[in-house]
């Protein structure tokens, strides 16, 4: 029986849900009971969930037709999104309905989650970030359109065979994606190459014809993304890459059949995949052409929307605030000037002036080899127009700086859009920052550094342009979906209010921190859910963790400057303390990896075998007898992210300082109740302050101590000469002791760091083993860990990504928040 006035297509009772789900399984997927797959039920399910996202998605979408209200546009290549079933039930609130409804057919609500193919559409920090930022613009009810690729294939899945990482291609829309609305009436045209032709219009007006050499069309597909528990729900927009129809006609009427479809390969491929890369890629045509695609399709489809508000072109700025998340869409600054003037017939000076009012961009790196820029030839090649447009935006640019710092030549070049100093480069950095009227770094240690080193003479030509916004995370993904037991002890301790209000509620958990009988559950909770991730892990690799042992976790990217090979540099001496005294009482641990490394990165990919290789041998030493565990996680994404983050006790964060922009997986292990080890790098330095210097466990060189040893000559060998027990770790590497024997294998790792070390394990070694110490005693005081443990959850308030939202409103988007603001 249906409730009273309850509709099959939005009614949230378990009798509602249930006959939904049923009735979606045989009108969508075309099954009945008896025949259905376990993804034909995890379909039915998730149509039956969108159902009831629909009504408040097409009254957002309305809304968004006001003049009024600023749409908040967030450019970026990647969308981490991770898993959506579970987060859309948690939000909408029919959790535990929708788990009876299933119950109620015979079927296990975790068992459906898990059918889930996450669309991984991003490579790490970059893209889970846009994530949790549309997750926080709709649960603070700011229209927000998230525009990025639909990538076919996205970041690959990483397999392990004998230690090393496979790459197999991730099919993720092989068994559908519901979430999705097509939506082939939106769609955009894209140039491509060809070549421009100057002409005075028919009232004597200089202008610019590009007659492009390839056209590509994009399609809408849209993902509602909807509120915690309120009435917003935001999109996602990806456009897809298809052939334009005319070409087909074309290629047809001279009756050229297999041109025709050539094309149509051409013009799918810029959308296929997403690049997995983490360094600058240097002559890679289809990047540049995906950038612009992307970008194209945006900037066309929000001038459509605002002049469909009957407003015109002039006031572009009121409609949309664009933040461009790095410098991969910064080629908007050039195409929204391509539409302003050539097509829509603006004179340069008001295209200027409403472009810089409408851009803003996030900087994600301080690595200068990581700051992107492209060949002018394969630019003028892919985009004739936008670099004579970066031309003229260059030259009036350089204009200025001449006239306000007359005769510094240095400067000039310096500063120019185009690199001159060898091979030529658009320098896109730049162009984002020229075009744009604020720029912020990712944490304030990043922010402060960036001022400082690789946008030094932008920062003092235009200070005000520059700000901070330290990065957050959603606590709705990060803890009230991922650890529902945390999560239900909380609630019964301080109600409900900290999921939508965690900046200022969480902190309410503080005293319960001296609540031993509060410990107690806390430690419960701890402890099931690292159980629950051994048997993932048991299932996975094989391996058996104890889960009374410390969960000692790394997860992240593989980079050398994130120094995984420096948290084994402290296992195993740990392991040789237990072998020349196999009878010493130690704290058991195990040490968890997980990470996906660039395919083209060498030394990267050797760190995941010598974490595999001395998983290898520690394992299986029976001296050791399950003191020492080490396990690489294979595949590490947001959904076994989910599992990972509520079993952690100790969180690495171990970079070399000054080198990681902020992290956020520092943020979320700790919203998990692990404690941090961590250099003073990124945001680590901002949780520090937060949760107390007495509650974090702070190691190595500062970043200008980094800085200061490299220039006064830094030299690995002698750390390795003068410590012994260093020393010993890096023969054994270096000797085959992990490797069968074989001395060659690890040697590149082992000769990088001791001639030329570029990320200072050396240096922090000693410092990082006196830290690892002072974390086995600390834990030796259970109540005393779990006080800690407690107080840094409390302490969190500040790194919910609403608060970095709230902040984007304020001083970068001006935007007034309606609610809660
Ligand atoms: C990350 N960058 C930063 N880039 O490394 C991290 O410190 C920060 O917390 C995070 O952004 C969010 O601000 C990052 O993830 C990428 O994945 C790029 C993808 C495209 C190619 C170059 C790397």
């Amino acid at each position: 029986m249906l409730g009273t006035g309850e509709n099959i297509r939005t009614g949230t009772s378990i009798a509602s849900l249930k006959k939904a789900i049923l009735d979606n399984l045989y009108y969508i997927q075309g099954r009945t009971p008896e025949l259905a797959t376990k993804n034909d039920w995890y379909m039915a399910v998730a149509y039956t969930v969108r159902d009831r996202m629909l009504r408040h998605f097409i009254h957002s979408l309305k809304r968004m037709q006001d003049a009024k209200v600023k749409i908040v546009s967030y450019l970026s290549a990647e969308f981490l999104m991770g898993p959506h079933l579970g987060n859309n039930l948690l939000n909408l609130g029919i959790t535990d309905q929708t788990r009876q409804a299933a119950k109620e057919i015979g079927l296990e609500l975790n068992d459906l989650l898990a059918q889930e193919e996450e669309p991984g559409l991003g490579n790490g920090g970059l893209g889970r970030l846009a994530a949790c930022y549309m997750d926080s613009l709709a649960s603070l009810t700011v229209p927000a359109i998230g525009y990025g690729i639909r990538y076919e294939f996205g970041i690959f899945d990483q397999e392990i065979h004998d230690g090393w990482q496979v790459e197999k291609t991730d099919k993720w829309l092989r068994l559908g994606n519901p979430w999705e609305i097509c939506r082939p009436e939106i769609s955009y045209e894209v140039n491509f190459g060809g070549h421009t032709a100057q002409y005075l219009d028919d009232k004597g007006c200089f202008r610019v014809r590009w007659n492009p050499h390839r056209v590509v069309k994009g399609i809408a597909y849209d993902t509602p993304v909807p509120s915690y528990r309120d009435d917003m729900v935001d999109m996602l927009r990806l456009w897809k890459s298809e052939a334009i129809e005319s070409f087909d006609f074309q290629a047809f009427n001279v009756g050229d059949y297999y041109k025709a479809v050539d094309m149509k390969v051409v013009s799918e491929t810029v959308s296929k995949v997403l690049y997995p890369n983490d360094e600058p890629e240097i002559g890679k045509t289809l990047r540049l052409a995906q950038q612009y695609f992307f970008v194209s399709c945006s900037l066309q489809d929000m001038i459509r929307i605002h002049l469909a508000r009957g407003k015109g072109i002039e006031t572009f700025h009121e409609s949309f605030a664009v933040q461009l998340n790095d410098t991969h869409p910064s080629i908007a600054v050039a195409e929204l000037m391509r539409l302003l003037v050539d097509e829509h017939l603006m004179d340069w000076d008001s295209a200027w002036q409403i472009t810089g009012k409408t851009m803003a961009y996030t900087n994600h790196t301080l690595l200068p080899e990581a700051l992107e820029k492209w060949p002018l030839p394969l630019f003028k090649r892919t985009l004739p127009r936008h670099l004579e447009i970066i031309y003229e935006i260059n030259r009036r640019f350089l204009d200025d700086v001449r006239h306000r710092y007359p005769g510094d030549d240095g400067l000039v070049a310096r500063l120019s859009l185009i690199d001159e100093s060898g091979e030529k480069y658009v320098r896109m950095a730049h162009l984002a920052s020229v075009g744009s009227h604020r720029i912020n770094g990712v944490a304030a240690l990043h922010s402060n550094l960036l001022t400082r080193t690789v946008l030094k003479d932008l920062y003092d030509l235009y200070p005000d342009r520059f700000v901070n916004v330290t990065n957050g995370v959603t606590p709705r993904r990060w803890i009230a979906l991922s650890n529902p037991s945390l999560t239900a002890l909380i609630t019964r301790s301080i109600g409900d209010r900290w999921i939508r209000h965690f900046e200022d509620e969480i902190r309410k958990i503080e005293p319960l921190a001296d609540d031993a009988g509060f410990r107690q559950e806390w430690r419960k909770i701890k402890r099931k859910n690292k159980a629950r991730l051994a048997a993932i892990i048991q299932e996975r690799t094989g391996i058996v963790p104890n889960p009374d042992s410390l969960f000692d976790i790394q997860v992240k990217r593989i980079h050398e400057y994130k120094r995984q090979h420096l948290n084994v540099l402290n296992i195993i001496t740990l392991y040789n303390r237990i072998r020349k005294n196999p009878g010493q009482e130690i704290i058991p641990r195990t040490f968890i990896f997980g990470g996906k490394a660039a395919p083209g990165y060498f030394m990267a990919k050797l760190i995941i075998k010598l974490i595999n290789s001395v998983a290898e041998v520690i394992n299986t030493d029976q001296d050791v007898a399950g003191r020492l565990t080490v396990v690489f996680f294979p595949d590490f994404n947001v959904k076994s992210a989910q599992h990972i983050y509520p079993a952690a006790e100790l969180s690495e964060q171990i970079s070399t300082a000054g080198k990681e922009a902020s992290g956020t997986g520092n943020m979320k292990f700790s919203m998990n109740g692990a404690l941090t080890i961590g250099t003073l790098d990124g945001a680590n330095v901002e949780i520090r302050e937060e949760v107390g210097q007495e509650n974090f466990f702070l190691f190595g060189l500062s970043a200008e101590e980094v800085h200061n040893e490299k220039a006064r000559g830094y030299r690995p060998r002698d750390y390795y000469d003068s410590n012994p027990c260093l020393r010993e770790v890096i023969e054994q590497i270096w000797s085959g002791y992990f490797s069968r024997g074989d001395a060659e294998l690890f040697r590149p790792l082992v000769e990088n760091l001791l001639n030329h070390d570029p990320f200072m394990l050396l240096a922090d070694y000693q410092s990082y083993i006196d830290c690892q110490d002072g974390v086995s005693s600390a834990y030796h005081d259970q109540e005393r860990w779990t006080r800690m443990s407690i107080l840094n959850v409390a302490r969190m308030g500040k790194f919910s990504s609403d608060r970095s939202i709230r902040e984007y409103c304020d001083t970068i988007w001006n935007i007034k928040l309606t609610k809660g603001g």
